[in-house]
């Protein structure tokens, strides 16, 4: 369905993603009951995950925003040549479609989809948006990406550019990964691009550090999730009984955050009872970190060529545009 909300310059397309509450609540359970016991990162953005996420990107030890950020600054008129013109920019989990900013001046493209599963956070992004550049043709849709995702009925898209910043990549798999970009490649016509940011590896120092601020605000992020099982999924466990635990693990190229119990205890969720030994851990999320090379070669895999790549002076993190071939 396509309806027109109270700011007339976006249109909003809403997909219906499933109401999530009892598969959430299923998948939830399911990970909780699994050896070892992990949970999908995307459990972690409730409203105060979404916050303290927000405010993890500004601590000084996270450089993959500001690196990125500023890439996307110094290339722009650079990554608009390689996009070209009339391009249809589709966002990706848009959130507060901030990062494409850095970049419609340069690229002017007719138009721009921002696709969320938090509708109001999405309204209220683009409708800003829509405000700030009005020359710009601004369409909002309400469905989550990485289920299924299919191009709102009635829109004019001649040559559409998926733009997927902050390396949301890493959160997947690379199996995952392979599946997500085929299925991108499905959706999208030939000739198609796709600028998406890639956290790079580096110096597990400077990755540990990343995931280990000072100032505590991955730890908050992390331990959230009790917090979050608590109140919205019927939680009976003490939070402090848990410690936020992240490192690279070097043999699989990825930061591995967990949650490890620091005594034996018995938590419940959802009316079922769980044993965690002392030092167990729930493994709540992975972040791969690519080499250039290691990421072209997985975007190739799912038909998509490295067209034009960009990085900082340092190589902490990378953007790439790669076309959809065949
Ligand atoms: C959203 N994602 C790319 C972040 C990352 O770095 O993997 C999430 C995050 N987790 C802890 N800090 C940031």
């Amino acid at each position: 369905m396509t309806m027109m909300p109270n700011a007339a310059a976006v249109r909003f397309h809403d997909q219906h993603p499933p109401a999530a509450s009892l598969s959430l609540r299923d998948e939830l359970l399911q990970g909780l009951r699994a050896s070892p016991k992990t949970s999908s990162p995307k459990f972690f953005y409730d409203l105060r995950g979404s916050e303290l996420f927000d405010r993890i990107c500004v601590q000084p030890e996270y450089y993959p925003t500001r690196t990125e950020e500023a890439i996307l600054r110094d290339a722009a008129d650079d990554i608009a040549h390689v996009v070209g013109k009339d391009a249809t920019l589709i966002e990706l989990g848009s959130g507060a479609s901030r990062k494409v900013r850095l970049l419609l001046e340069a690229v002017r493209p007719t138009s721009y989809l921002g696709i969320d599963i938090s509708r109001d956070f999405l309204l209220d992004s683009t409708r800003r948006l829509a405000a700030d550049y009005p020359w710009l043709d601004v369409h909002a849709a309400c469905a989550d990406f990485s289920q299924c995702m299919t191009m709102p009925a009635g829109m004019k898209c001649e040559h559409p550019v998926a733009f997927f910043p902050g390396s949301s990549i890493g959160n997947f798999s690379p199996d995952e990964a392979d599946t997500f970009l085929r299925g991108l490649h499905s959706l999208l016509p030939s000739g198609s691009g796709m600028l998406i940011g890639v956290d790079l590896i580096k110096d597990e120092a400077i990755l540990n550090a990343a995931y280990n601020d000072a100032a505590g605000v991955t730890a908050a992020f992390n331990l959230n999730l009790l917090e979050r099982m608590r109140h919205e999924f019927d939680g009976d466990l003490d939070p402090a009984t848990f410690s936020h635990y992240a490192f690279y693990n070097d043999a699989h190229s990825r930061i591995e955050m967990h949650l490890v119990s620091d005594i034996n205890q018995d938590i419940r969720v959802a009316g079922e009872v769980f044993h965690f030994e002392q030092g167990e851990t729930l493994h709540t999320e992975n972040s791969y970190k690519y080499s250039v090379e290691g990421f072209q070669t997985l975007a190739a895999g799912a038909g998509f060529e490295s067209r034009a790549l960009w990085t900082d002076p340092d190589r902490l993190f990378s953007i790439h545009y790669l076309q959809r071939t065949g």
